[in-house]
């Protein structure tokens, strides 16, 4: 299983390998890191070739646009983008490619993450960027991965058994609670 890399704008932004890549995460700054570290975890647990990118539609735009192109030459079938503040990013990314992108708003400054929804997920018409929750890296990498699992029956199982042990997690954390709440264990 290949380890995502983050790269800054400064040294690779997207040409620096012809090989295929099924996803792509970017993030504005790097100070986005750890929001967006759980869509490439996720990515990774169930095998899904994933690039990370860190590169701003306000602060690189050359090198964003760069690296989308180059993404989509290689094959990427799903982008992921999130930024904080006026998120532009993911927005950016869309005017590239009718590649799917899904857009996280980031919690930075002083607004807790509504200015990033906001300008996230309020697109013009004709541009659709896929908005998850503030913050909701993980469910954006889950949502890449059904993506691209239309086309790829082995990651539609590795799927279904990522939520296979969600739900044993529920329903353990379920008999745990049921049992210390019974008549019995409170002595009723
Ligand atoms: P710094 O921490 O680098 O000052 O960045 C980033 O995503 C970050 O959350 C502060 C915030 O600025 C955001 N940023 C954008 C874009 N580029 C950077 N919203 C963009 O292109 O939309």
């Amino acid at each position: 299983m290949s380890k995502p890399t983050v790269t800054s704008s400064s040294s690779s932004t997207s040409t620096s390998t012809s090989t295929s890549v099924d996803a792509a995460i970017l993030m504005g700054s790097k100070s986005d890191l750890e929001t967006m570290r759980p869509a490439a975890e996720v990515l990774r647990r169930l095998d899904v070739v994933v690039e990370v990118r860190v590169l701003s539609a306000h602060r690189t735009p050359t090198e964003a646009v760069a690296f989308v192109k180059d993404a989509v030459a290689r094959g990427c079938k799903v982008f992921i983008a999130g930024a904080g503040g006026a998120a532009h990013l993911a927005g950016a990314v869309a005017a590239q490619t009718t590649r799917p992108v899904i857009g996280i708003p980031i919690a930075a400054g002083t607004l807790g993450g509504f200015d990033a929804l906001l300008s996230t997920v309020m697109m013009p018409p004709g541009m659709p960027v896929a908005t998850v929750a503030i913050g909701g890296a993980e469910n954006a990498g889950l949502l890449a991965a059904q993506i691209i699992a239309l086309g790829d029956a082995g990651l539609a199982t590795r799927l279904e058994h990522e939520r296979e042990v969600r739900r044993e997690k529920v329903l353990r954390a379920n008999a745990e609670v049921t049992a210390e709440f019974s008549p019995a264990a409170l002595g009723g």
